[in-house]
């Protein structure tokens, strides 16, 4: 099955392919001509998730979706939540994000975070949302150079090493967006029988 994965974000697309396994081709907006921009301009994942993926169906008439993710840090009230990829500045600089959360977090005795991914699919003109949380914690030095954005701070419940120490399948086992990935997965498959 062919499908539209609405993101720019070269990280997200082999992690994703790599959940969903053969059975499942990805398109990238580039791919079906879409080269601007997808606009991400709510206060929320969902709204986030949402508007890109009825941007895209908009743009291509194609069944589509897309994911939006934030880190929620327990001791700052969630942030930098729904604005994760812009933290620190107006583009999406990790390296400046990740100096500006462990600057944040200085002395803080707790570390609790967990990663929320939210995925809206538009199959056959309808929406349909998934969700995906690992809960874990963050640590006060980057460690690892697998993955990108915050990878480098999280360790997620019963490991003892960053998600930027695993490998792509290491990640998938216990991430967010595999989580959220694995149930639009069985969702696609029960209708295609
Ligand atoms: P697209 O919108 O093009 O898909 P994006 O990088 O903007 O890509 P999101 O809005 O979903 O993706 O994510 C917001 C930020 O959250 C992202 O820029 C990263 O800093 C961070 N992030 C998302 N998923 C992550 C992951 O699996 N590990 C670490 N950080 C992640």
């Amino acid at each position: 099955m062919k499908i539209v994965f609405a993101t720019n974000n070269a990280h997200k697309l082999s992690e994703v392919q790599a959940v969903l396994g053969d059975a499942f081709t990805l398109l990238t907006p580039r791919d079906c001509g879409v080269e601007e921009d997808i606009p991400e301009e709510q206060e929320t994942l969902e709204g986030n998730a949402s508007q890109k993926s009825h941007y895209l169906h908009g743009r291509t008439g194609l069944d589509c979706f897309a994911d939006d993710t934030g880190l929620e840090v327990e001791a700052l009230g969630g942030a930098p939540g729904v604005h994760s990829a812009r933290y620190a500045t107006d583009g999406h600089d990790f390296a400046a994000n990740n100096r500006l959360l462990l600057k944040n977090l200085e002395g803080a005795e707790n570390r609790r975070a967990r990663f929320r991914t939210v995925i809206s699919l538009i199959l056959g003109g309808e929406e349909h949302l998934f969700e995906g949380v690992v809960e874990g914690r963050i640590i006060d030095r980057e460690a690892g150079h697998e993955g990108f954005g915050y990878d480098p701070l999280f360790i997620p419940d019963g490991y003892a090493k960053t998600f930027a120490e695993m490998t792509t399948d290491e990640k998938n086992a216990v991430s967010h967006r595999a989580r959220a990935v694995r149930k639009l997965a069985e969702f696609l498959r029960s209708i295609e029988k």
